[in-house]
This record gives structure tokens, sequence and C-alpha cells, in this order.
């Protein structure tokens, strides 16, 4: 399949946020889709939605939202596929209202949730990732790469005195 994630945000105003895991996966050159639906908002197209990717051959979802932040569990209870979420930060909360949102799920219909916000998006795509390279050979050699000069560039990382 050309396009293995799917990426679900609960807003437009989520982008910014959810950029940071799009840009990695372009980085990486895995295809996905992404869209806009809201479990609160337009929980019958989401639903809907998450049935299509699944038949088009989705392998991993990735979902982000704030505030009450339903959305990813909600596609978990639509899918046995495994769903990332990203709590966004949001303003009157910091985005631990999102976390516990994301987080605290029923037994039985695990997300796996990141951090708050922008590390969180870079690492819902690094997740799917290590996922797809279980057995996609190229993208683990990838990844491999990536996380070696990560420890290279902090090997080096020299502090004057
Ligand atoms: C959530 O509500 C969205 O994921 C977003 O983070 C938050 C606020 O949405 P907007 O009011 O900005 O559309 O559903």
């Amino acid at each position: 399949m050309d396009k293995p994630i799917s990426i679900i945000m609960g807003s437009r105003s989520d982008l910014g946020i959810v950029k940071g895991a799009m840009d990695l996966l372009k980085e990486f050159k895995v295809g996905f889709e992404v869209k806009v639906l809201s479990a609160h908002r337009s929980p019958g197209e989401l639903a809907k939605y998450v049935e299509d990717a699944v038949k088009k051959g989705t392998k991993i979802f990735i979902a982000a939202a704030g505030g009450a932040a339903a959305l990813s569990g909600v596609i978990a209870a639509h899918t046995r596929l495994p769903v990332i979420g990203i709590p966004i930060e949001t303003k009157s909360l910091k985005g631990i209202d999102s976390l516990l949102s994301t987080v605290q799920m029923p037994a039985g219909v695990p997300v796996g949730c990141m951090s708050i916000g922008k590390p969180g998006a870079k690492n819902s795509a690094i997740f799917a990732l290590e996922i797809l390279g279980i057995s996609d050979k190229k993208i683990g050699a990838k990844l491999g790469a990536y996380k070696n000069k990560m420890r290279i560039k902090i090997k080096n990382t020299k502090i004057d005195l």
C-alpha cells in the first residue's frame, strides 16, 4: 500500500503541531493520508472514514486532538489497528486535558499516547515508522541511520566552560 499511515486531526487548528509528524514521514518517503474529522463534531463521518481507510489498507492511525480529546479513543473503538495519539496543547489547561483524555483508555482498547504537542507529533511519526520497520527492512534501516545521527550529535556536543 502506498499510504500505510492515516493521520486524523480534530480541527484545522491542530495542523501546526501535526505538521511535525507529516514532515518526518515525508523525510522517510512513507505515504500518508491526512484528514480533519472530529469525534464530537463529526462522529458519523469519523467512523465511516476509519472503516473505509481500513478497507483501503491503512496500517496505522495517528490522531491529534486537544481538550476533551476523544478522537484517538474513538478511532481505536472502530479498528483493531494500532492508534497513536498526539495530545494537543491547549490554552486553558496546557494540554493536560488532552493528555489525560488520550491516555486513559479502558482495558481492551489501547491508544499509544505520545507526549503533549510538538515532541509528541514527531514521536508519533517515529513510533509509526518503528512499527512499519518491523516488517519493512528499508524503513528499519533508515530508522537505524536516523537514530545513529541523533546519537552522534549528542555524543559530540561540547560545552565551553
Ligand atoms: C479538538 O478541539 C481539536 O482537536 C482542537 O485541538 C480543539 C479545538 O478545536 P477548534 O475550536 O480550534 O476547532 O476537537
